[in-house]
Formats: C-alpha cells, sequence, structure tokens
C-alpha cells in the first residue's frame, strides 16, 4: 500500500522542526514507519546546494536563481528519497517542500506564480504532498526564537520585517485556497498543544493504521 506524504511549512522557528520529531515518535508508535527529511536538503546533493542557499550575502541570489536551485535539490530528493519510500509504504514528514518556494521565492519574493508553477510542473509534474500543516506564527515571535539559539543568522532570517509579513500572510493564502490538502496550525501554542493540534489533523484527514 501507498504511504502518505506530509508536508510542514510556515515562516522561520514556526516550531516545524520541533513538530515533525514529535509526529515521528507518535506515528511510529501507531505503526508506521516513518521517513523524516527537510528541504532544501534530504540527499547529499540536495545537502551540498543547501549550503549554497542559506549561506553568503542576502542578495546573493535572486528569487529565480534561487528557485531553480530549491528545484533542483527538490528533484534529487523527490526521486531518490521521497517517492521511493511513499511506493513502499512509509510515511514521509518532510520539513518545508514546494510551498516554501511558492512562499519565499513567489509571494514575498515576487517571482510570478505562473512561472513558478510551470517550473513545479516541468520538473515534478502534479506531484504534490497528501497533506500540508502549516504552523502560523507571528514572525517576531518566530525570529526570536531563531535568535535565541544564538546561531549565525540564514539569508532568509536577516531579510526585513515586511518579507517575514508577506511570507506569514502568503502561506495563510496557499492554505485557503487548497483547504483540502491544507490544514493551519497555530504555531504560537505550547508545543505539546502544537503537537495534539496536528496529530488532530492528520488523524481526520488521513486516519492511521
Ligand atoms: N526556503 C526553503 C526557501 O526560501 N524556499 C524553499 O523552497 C525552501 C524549501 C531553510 C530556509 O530555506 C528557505 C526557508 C528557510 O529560511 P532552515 O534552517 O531549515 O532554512 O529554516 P527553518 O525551516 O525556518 O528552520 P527553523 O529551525 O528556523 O524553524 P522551525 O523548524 O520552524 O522551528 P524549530 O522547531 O527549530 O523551533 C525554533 C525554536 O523555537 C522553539 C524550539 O525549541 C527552537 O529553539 N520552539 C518553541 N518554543 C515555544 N513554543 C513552541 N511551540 C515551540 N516550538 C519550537
Amino acid at each position: 500500500m501507498r504511504g502518505k506524504f506530509i508536508t510542514l511549512e510556515g515562516g522561520e522557528g514556526a516550531g516545524k522542526t520541533t513538530l515533525i520529531e514529535g509526529l515521528k515518535g507518535a506515528l511510529e508508535r501507531d505503526g508506521l514507519t516513518v521517513v523524516r527529511t527537510r528541504e532544501p536538503g534530504g540527499t547529499p546533493n540536495a545537502e551540498a546546494i543547501r549550503e549554497l542557499l542559506l549561506s553568503g550575502d542576502v542578495e546573493r541570489w535572486s528569487p529565480i536563481s534561487e528557485a531553480l536551485l530549491f528545484y533542483a535539490a527538490r528533484v534529487d530528493h523527490v526521486e531518490r528519497v521521497i517517492r521511493p519510500a511513499i511506493e513502499r509504504g512509509d510515511w514521509v514528514l518532510c520539513d518545508r517542500f514546494a510551498d516554501s518556494t511558492r512562499a519565499y521565492q513567489g509571494a514575498a519574493g515576487g517571482t510570478d506564480r505562473a512561472r513558478l508553477d510551470t517550473l513545479h510542473k516541468f520538473a515534478l509534474d502534479d506531484f504534490e504532498p497528501d497533506l500540508t500543516l502549516i504552523v502560523d506564527i507571528d514572525p517576531n515571535v518566530g525570529l526570536e526564537r531563531t535568535w535565541a539559539r544564538g546561531e549565525k543568522e540564514t539569508r532568509f532570517e536577516a531579510k526585513g520585517s515586511v518579507f517575514h509579513d508577506r511570507l506569514r500572510q502568503a502561506f495563510l493564502d496557499i492554505a485557503a485556497a487548497e483547504p483540502m490538502r491544507c490544514a493551519v496550525i497555530d504555531g504560537g501554542a505550547p508545543a505539546e498543544a502544537v503537537l495534539d493540534a496536528a496529530l488532530g489533523v492528520i488523524s481526520n484527514r488521513l486516519g492511521t493504521p
């Protein structure tokens, strides 16, 4: 039986990585085999592209160059990891996917959505997640969480507040446009409540064995 493909999306520091860890444990306790992965990344090639994308000067790449690099990484990731796992019957939890390109390079970065849709179709045809959890958070709260880690800022964290406000709205717009695929989770809630909400959505939308 085909597995399921679940993506987690949202702005910086929304809590996706924390949530994915909790989801993996809970779904494995339900007897599922779960593959946890992330974008950009998930394969050696895609991790090498991640380094190009996240480091360096904020304006190092134009949004179109970024989109092409994200898709080069994404095709490698889908072909080598995501699709084989789903075909084995595993459930894949992926930290970010194509909606991040639509929000970061598209709505917030200024690349026309139709061009990104053409790129997606060229690269992956109609391949989309079974379910996308959009973890929504006030960008100021999310960025403060990332700063509290004391790590060097990525190129995207370093973009200004207008960019991060647009991002939040972009993810909410994606959820509103595709309610069958997407669900919005309140990322400002305590971590346990975020996990409970996400598990509720997964159970309602996809069921678990
Ligand atoms: N990107 C990516 C694009 O521009 N286009 C694309 O197509 C793709 C795929 C990736 C960057 O690339 C961009 C987007 C990103 O800028 P990344 O480092 O993977 O870079 O960035 P994020 O995915 O944003 O990862 P973060 O770690 O910054 O955020 P998370 O994963 O959402 O948050 P998380 O879980 O690490 O939590 C952050 C902190 O908050 C705490 C955690 O303990 C942690 O310290 N926390 C909470 N605190 C209170 N309450 C909660 N509910 C909490 N949940 C977590």
